[in-house]
């Protein structure tokens, strides 16, 4: 079994902007993840499971719903505190911090903001506490960027909504209790449904076959005629903001995820350079590897303070959805290019699952293409600066 030899780097002492509550928070997520992730990690990457066994431990460390407030079984903590949570648990492996993004951001953010008060109840401390694992259903196969032209449908049949259609890259599909799915009605406006495992012709396919993410469970949702009880229906907000609301919030947690992936990348390749003896000198002591570190380090830097700052515009209700946007661009790509770097620091070592870097890298395509791709996100913020759309 590996040894966990992570050390956070922090060159502008960001420490210093963050509370004792903060960094208790960031703390006890690390170690969690030392114990819990980095020993067995790189077994389940290379089989392609999700670790079950783990979804109680990361309820109780708080990581399903850190933000929703306690009286629904959250912790009702902050913004920035949400964001360290993710950044620890994405240094451990991207598809960890997807389960804890998937579960409090578009699965209990949905439920709270859009559900009611006996829909909260039911569902929320049962989401909190891991006993139920939830999914979000919004891509389907022939809609992944533009989530408007989806087909999947219900019909208003009295006593209930008669529910057709399917979605595909779902994550924590295969195993999820609950799904909040979206459909247009007959009139074509879009809603949230929660649909439960059980109902008859709901299905969840497991997709195989993938070389990221491996370690988080992807798959389908097909609806075939499922019969979804009236008060599934999540009234509080409907049309395509209703999703896209969600996705802010999980795209805000991917920004600090990202540098967690990055510093992890960026830790490792520092402590080989100065381990590695090439031509009677550590790799470390040649300039092209310092000019690589170097520029590791300084990335990095940029992309926690962008993210520290928008946790703190977050917490006061003004950061815009092209903030986020920028961030989860700028960081996922920030740290794809570090993940490049550090496995040429690490020459053949690199490509092993000695080290984690390849995981990382692989981890990162996805992320670099869920929760809106690279160019998307470019298009948001073009769109945001001139005021003019450019999608269609
Ligand atoms: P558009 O006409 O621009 O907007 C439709 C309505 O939505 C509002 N809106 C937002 N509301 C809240 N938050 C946002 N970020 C919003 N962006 C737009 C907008 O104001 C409008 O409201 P209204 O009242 O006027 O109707 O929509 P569009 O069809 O032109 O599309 C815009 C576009 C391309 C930016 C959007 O569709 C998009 O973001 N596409 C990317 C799709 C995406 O991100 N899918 C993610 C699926 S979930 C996932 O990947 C989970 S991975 C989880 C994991 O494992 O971690
Ligand atoms: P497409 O939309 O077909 O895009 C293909 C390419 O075309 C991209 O490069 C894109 O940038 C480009 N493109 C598209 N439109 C434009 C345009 N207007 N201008 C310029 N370029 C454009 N979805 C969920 O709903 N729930 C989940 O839990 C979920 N989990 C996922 C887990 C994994 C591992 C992965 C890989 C995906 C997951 N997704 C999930 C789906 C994800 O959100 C979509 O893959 C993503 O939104 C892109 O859609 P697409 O793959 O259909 O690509």
């Amino acid at each position: 079994m590996k040894t966990d030899h992570f050390q956070s780097p922090d060159y502008f002492l960001m420490d210093e902007l963050l509370s004792e509550e903060h960094k208790l928070i960031r703390e006890t997520t690390r170690a969690w993840v030392k114990k819990e992730i980095s020993p067995i990690i790189e077994e389940y990457y290379e089989k392609a499971e999700f670790p079950n066994h783990i979804l109680k431990g990361l309820a109780e460390v708080g990581v399903f719903g850190p933000y929703i407030p306690q009286k629904y079984g959250g912790a009702g903590l902050d913004q920035i505190s949400y964001g360290l949570m993710m950044q620890e648990l994405e240094r451990g492996d991207s598809g960890i911090r997807s389960t804890a993004s998937v579960q409090s951001s578009l699965v209990m953010y949905p439920i709270w903001k859009y559900g009611n008060e006996d829909q909260r109840k039911k569902f929320l401390p049962k989401l909190a506490s891991g006993e139920w694992i939830g999914c979000f259903g919004l891509t389907e196969p022939d809609h992944g960027s533009n989530p408007g032209g989806m087909v999947t449908n219900f019909k208003d049949k009295g006593d209930h909504y008669l529910l057709n259609g399917a979605k595909m890259w779902i994550s924590n599909s295969p195993f999820a209790q609950v799904a909040v799915v979206w459909a247009k009605n007959e009139e074509g406006r879009i809603w949230g449904l929660v649909v439960e495992r059980g109902m008859e012709g709901f299905t969840t396919p497991e997709t195989h076959g993938k070389w990221s993410l491996r370690a988080s469970a992807t798959g389908e949702l097909v609806f075939d005629n499922v019969k979804v009880p009236k008060e599934n229906l999540l009234p509080n907000k409907s049309g395509l903001g209703a999703p896209l609301g969600c996705l802010d919030s999980a795209r805000y947690g991917i920004a600090w995820g990202a540098i967690g992936a990055a510093m992890d990348c960026y830790d490792s390749a520092l402590r080989y350079s100065k381990e590695r003896i090439q031509f009677g000198k550590p790799i470390a002591s040649f300039q092209l590897t310092q000019k690589k570190l170097a520029e590791m380090i300084t990335e990095i830097t940029k992309a926690q303070l962008l993210t520290w700052r928008l946790g703190v515009l977050r917490n006061e209700g003004r950061a815009s959805s092209g903030q986020i946007s920028m961030a989860k661009r700028n960081n996922v790509n920030m740290a794809l290019q570090i993940a490049r770097e550090a496995r040429q620091i690490h020459g053949a070592m690199g490509i092993t699952s000695e080290y984690p870097i390849m995981r990382h890298m692989m981890n990162l395509e996805s992320v670099i293409t869920y929760e809106g791709t690279h160019d998307i996100h470019l298009l948001i913020t073009g769109a945001d600066i001139t005021g003019i759309e450019s999608f269609k």
